[in-house]
């Protein structure tokens, strides 16, 4: 047993904890429920040499980074920051505090959305703990750091074997004087599919509970109905609830009458009539160009009262551009990335904003250096991930008329590879020509999956807009596609197509309502007593909260916490490609006691078809028998 838990550990405990105890000690802040056994990590170690990671296949391995972090910024001193501000005076405090600002702040949002948008939400705890201490002192002016939610909470169970839930504790307690922020997805929480009420509730107060701050809410058909409880749910935990409309569409073109700025206008008045105290806007594709920016900003301001606090991505190159004029329109914050995780279907670099800005009265208080400093870190990090990145290098203006969110883009190509559809350009056509066959809908998690299944469907089955509504009468369209039109997703702006929405019924009726409202309570109690009987410990609040939203997902984890223990120890890039013949690896496990694991050879495949891994653990010979699934 060498496991530790940081909290419980000396150093800490005498107050004592800085920035190289961190660096050199990453370990004690993965925790634990269980001892874990040598044994386990070379299982893992070799499951994976033999049989590769999910997705990526059996690598050789190609990368060994020496990732330091710089310990030699300098530390920046910040009077107050807003997280203390909010925990001293609550949120109207904050809202006034941000106005108060003549510059722009900043959100970071590199261990979310950027690593999610770059290659697959893949990044590890291990990789964020390191640089979660420097941004509080690097950087404490930000607003606030994005590290939760979005795909990141059922990606980390599913491949990254780690629990979602202690990397929030972990980035709290590392970053206390850090808003920390989570994007929701309103009534789908994390998920793909609507909760309960009480589910939505239970899952914000257990957010809030282990650390987030400001609760970016949005629903992927902008129903503001979706998102109402949600919003109060945060308010009364006392955190910040920032409800958000997805941009789509283009406001400053002449022939856009769905979406256009009354439009934007009334939705925020909606978002904040339903308790909204920041209105967030959403570009989750990267569709608002610059003056479209200084229009949309330029009315919300003169619509609502709250700070507004934009998102784009830069997926065309015009991101930075995009943000100035949100600037000189007055927006409140915006999102961006540090520059080694930036760009293309990320967020725009934080460096290149805070120069572009340069000579302006609103440019970012930031220490440059610091960032810069930052920035190394990053980059040392990256080349781990590259097994996973998306393959966009350069600017997609084409998504300007697709309208596809970055997330999808490549999502989709596999999605069409995976059917034996090679032209995804005709993809893309088709994506276009049923968005509008859907009525010009909004398209994010999960609604832009509906346009994403119906395009390849569309395609398949040789389906036009011209004879979807005959030929549609035989077939069985997607389930995505029928839950939509079923009203599953909740009610798209100016409503749904009648005729197409009965060829994908088939006399199946759809609801009007917003669907939470049907769905009975869950029975948290009896939710728990069902898990407690399957993983045979007495679950969290968290476990529960998981088990209720992914059953299915969470239930593997813990069968791999079973078999593998918790990972969170292994360098990224032994996570993911395993070890090399004859390589030696160190492993910290705890302060002052590292594993040293030598891999001799590794056996060729008996008759059972197993191989035979040969280490030396310490000096001392073990092996470990992997089943070879190729
Ligand atoms: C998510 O829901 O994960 C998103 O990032 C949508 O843009
Ligand atoms: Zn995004």
């Amino acid at each position: 047993p060498f496991m530790q838990n940081v909290l419980n550990h000396p150093v800490f405990r005498a107050g004592k904890a800085h920035t190289t105890f961190i660096d050199s000690t990453p370990e004690l802040f993965i925790f634990k429920r269980k001892p874990q056994t040598a044994n386990q990590l070379l299982q893992y170690i070799g499951d994976v040499t033999v049989n590769g990671f999910p997705g990526i296949g059996k690598q050789s391995k190609k990368y060994v980074p020496d990732i330091r972090i710089a310990k030699d910024f300098v530390p920046v001193e910040q009077e107050v920051s807003a997280k203390q501000i909010l925990d001293r005076q609550g949120v109207p405090a904050v809202t006034a505090w941000i106005k108060r600002q003549q510059q722009v702040l900043l959100t970071d949002t590199t261990m979310r959305d950027a690593h999610q948008s770059l290659f697959a939400t893949r990044m590890r705890t291990k990789d964020m703990i390191p640089a979660a201490k420097i941004y509080e002192e690097a950087i404490p002016q930000i607003f606030s750091a994005e590290v939760w939610g979005g795909a990141t909470f059922d990606v980390a169970y599913r491949f990254l074997h780690e629990d979602p839930w202690q990397r929030l504790q972990a980035l709290r307690r590392l970053m206390p004087h850090t808003l920390l922020q989570m994007l929701f997805r309103g009534s789908n929480a994390v998920g793909y599919k609507n909760y309960p009420d009480n589910v939505l509730q239970r899952f914000i107060q257990q957010s809030a509970a282990d650390g987030v701050d400001v609760f970016r809410i949005f629903d992927s058909l902008n129903w503001v109905a979706q998102m109402e409880k949600s919003i109060q749910y945060v308010r009364d935990t006392g955190k910040i609830a920032e409800g958000t409309m997805c941009y789509t569409g283009d406001v400053i073109n002449s022939a856009e009458h769905k979406y256009d700025l009354k439009y934007y206008q009334g939705l925020a008045k909606d978002l904040v009539a339903a308790g909204s105290q920041i209105i967030g806007i959403k570009d989750m594709a990267g569709l608002l160009k610059p003056e479209a920016a200084y229009a949309l900003v330029s009315s919300l301001k003169e619509a609502v009262d709250v700070p507004i606090h934009l998102h784009t991505h830069d997926t065309t190159g015009n991101g930075v551009a995009t943000y100035v004029q949100a600037v000189k329109a007055g927006v409140d914050i915006v999102d961006v990335a540090a520059s080694a995780l930036s760009g293309t279907t990320s967020q725009p670099s934080m460096s290149s904003l805070y120069y572009a800005l340069a000579g302006t009265k609103r440019q970012p208080q930031l220490n440059i250096d610091n960032v810069e400093k930052i920035n190394r870190y990053w980059l040392g990090v990256k080349p781990c991930y590259q097994d996973f990145m998306n393959g966009i290098t350069a600017p997609q203006t084409d998504i300007y008329e697709t309208e596809m969110p970055g997330g999808q883009y490549s999502n989709l190509q596999q999605q069409a590879k995976a059917l034996g559809i090679e032209d995804f350009e005709l993809v893309k056509q088709k994506y276009r020509e049923v968005n509008q066959l859907l009525g010009d809908i909004v398209k994010v998690t999960p609604s832009s999956k509906v346009v994403g299944d119906l395009s390849l469907f569309m395609i398949q089955n040789s389906l036009t807009a011209a004879n979807i509504l005959e030929k549609g009468e035989t077939l069985d369209f997607p389930e995505s596609v029928v839950n939509f039109f079923a009203g599953d997703l909740g009610q798209p702006v100016g409503g749904f197509p009648p005729e197409l929405q009965q060829v994908v019924l088939k006399g199946k009726k759809a609801i009007t309502v917003r669907p939470g409202s049907l769905a009975p309570a869950v029975d948290f109690e009896a939710a728990a007593t069902e898990l407690e009987g399957k993983i045979k410990h007495t679950p969290t609040m968290e476990e529960v909260l998981s088990y209720i939203l992914y059953p299915d997902v969470l239930l593997d984890y813990e069968k791999s916490a079973e078999r593998y223990g918790v990972l969170g120890l292994l360098d990224t890039t032994t996570f993911y490609q395993g070890m090399r013949n004859h390589e030696n690896l160190y492993v910290r496990v705890a302060e002052g006691k590292t594993l040293i694991i030598k891999l001799n050879s590794i056996s060729s495949i008996d008759e059972e078809g197993n191989r035979t891994l040969f280490f030396n653990l310490n000096g001392q010979p073990q092996q470990i028998v992997v089943h070879d699934s190729s």
